[in-house]
């Protein structure tokens, strides 16, 4: 292997390339990345919506205005979080209190991380009636 470095990838997953082009040695790192769910394969779709669990605002990272988020969508009526998948912090296909303190319970007491998709971006493992519209 020659050239840039290789995505980490998960158990289970494999790497899949970002764009594949004829004309090019795509023996480098830095053309490929981790799949999204297990199993990936070179070139294949992801037709799922992907998104990070708790990142109820869309901007990669999670933190305190994500659990923030969760609290004006249930209780002052704010609009909901693009992708209702990405607010239910604890993957048991509902969005409430719980997920605003599941996610302040790792940030700042040390408690369990999230559930994959969590740190990196994917697609929700489980069957839920939640809408992800990113
Ligand atoms: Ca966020
Ligand atoms: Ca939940
Ligand atoms: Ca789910």
């Amino acid at each position: 292997m020659d050239g840039g470095s290789w995505p980490e990838v998960r158990a289970g997953h494999s790497i899949e390339m970002i764009e594949v082009l004829a004309d090019l040695d795509n023996d480098h790192g830095e053309r490929w990345r981790a799949s999204q769910r297990r199993g990936g394969s070179p070139g294949r779709e992801d037709d799922e919506p992907l998104f990070i669990r708790g990142d109820t605002n869309g901007d990669t990272s999670v933190n305190l205005s994500d659990a923030v988020g969760i609290l004006l969508y249930l209780f002052i009526g704010e609009e909901a979080p693009a992708c209702l998948d990405s607010a239910d912090a604890d993957d048991d296909s509902n969005v409430n209190l719980t997920d605003a303190t599941f996610i302040l319970n790792y940030l700042f007491l040390g408690g369990p991380a999230l559930p994959e998709p969590f740190p990196l971006s994917g697609v929700d493992p489980t069957e839920d009636n939640l809408s992800c519209g990113l």
